[in-house]
């Protein structure tokens, strides 16, 4: 894409959907403005104009055209910026089958992971175990590889690695320890990976950051 591209995105600081936007748009090489939506108190009239339909973050803005949902925007960057490294194989089985994958993460893990910051044993108690039998899914998937992708950072790693600064706070309000190292060993060694490369080094927030804002949010603190 030319170099006049206006790219903006309107995002929140802890949200694994913007980070996952952050992460891709980072991986690529693509200058953009962020813009912190505040999503404790009120969300601005640029996030209503732009994602009228569910007035949810991440919203990306290409030239003034708003592109809303995580998942569609990672496809939409790797569509336009097709000359970087690319998020998505190009086998259209291999294609479907990632955004089956990160789909899975967002209904599977994210969703579930917030029953955890709840003071309602029973669902808190639910989203202690789906997270679980989710990670064991995803484990079982990345054996034996270096990233969900096979040997390079792709769309699964990129939808995935925000959720990292979440497990912190599901231990600490779960009361319980996922033991990644013993129960998860492939993605305790992809997670050592992800920490290393200079996008998520760069973006991903502090774990004890995270931890406060969920208490801020939930009024636990
Ligand atoms: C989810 C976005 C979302 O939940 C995606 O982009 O993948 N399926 C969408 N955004 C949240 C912040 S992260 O929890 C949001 O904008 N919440 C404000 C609200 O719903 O009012």
């Amino acid at each position: 894409m030319a170099g006049e591209d206006e790219v903006k995105l309107l995002g929140f600081w802890a949200s694994p959907f913007a980070l996952r936007v952050m992460i891709a748009l980072e991986e690529k090489g693509i200058k953009y403005e962020y813009i912190e939506e505040d999503l404790l108190s009120k969300k601005s009239p640029l996030l209503q104009e732009m994602n009228p339909v569910h007035k949810q973050i991440p919203v990306l803005i290409h030239n003034g055209r708003p592109v809303a949902e995580s998942a569609i925007i990672l496809q939409y960057i790797d569509e336009v910026w097709s000359n970087g490294p690319a998020f998505l194989p190009s086998d259209p089985y291999d294609q479907a089958m990632a955004l089956f994958w990160v789909d899975f993460i967002e209904k599977k893990l994210i969703l579930p992971g917030r029953l955890i910051f709840g003071t309602k044993k029973e669902e808190q108690e639910g989203g202690k175990r789906q997270v679980i039998e989710s990670l064991g899914i995803r484990e079982e998937t990345l054996k034996g590889k270096e990233y969900f992708g096979g040997k390079t950072f792709g769309m699964v790693d990129i939808a995935f690695a925000p959720v990292m600064c979440f497990f912190h706070t599901y231990e600490v309000l779960g009361n319980f320890k996922i033991m990644f190292e013993d129960k998860f060993p492939s993605i305790f060694c992809w997670m050592k990976k992800c920490r290393e490369r200079e996008s998520i080094k760069k973006l991903l927030p502090q774990q004890e950051k995270v931890l406060q804002l969920v208490m801020q949010f939930t009024k636990r603190a």
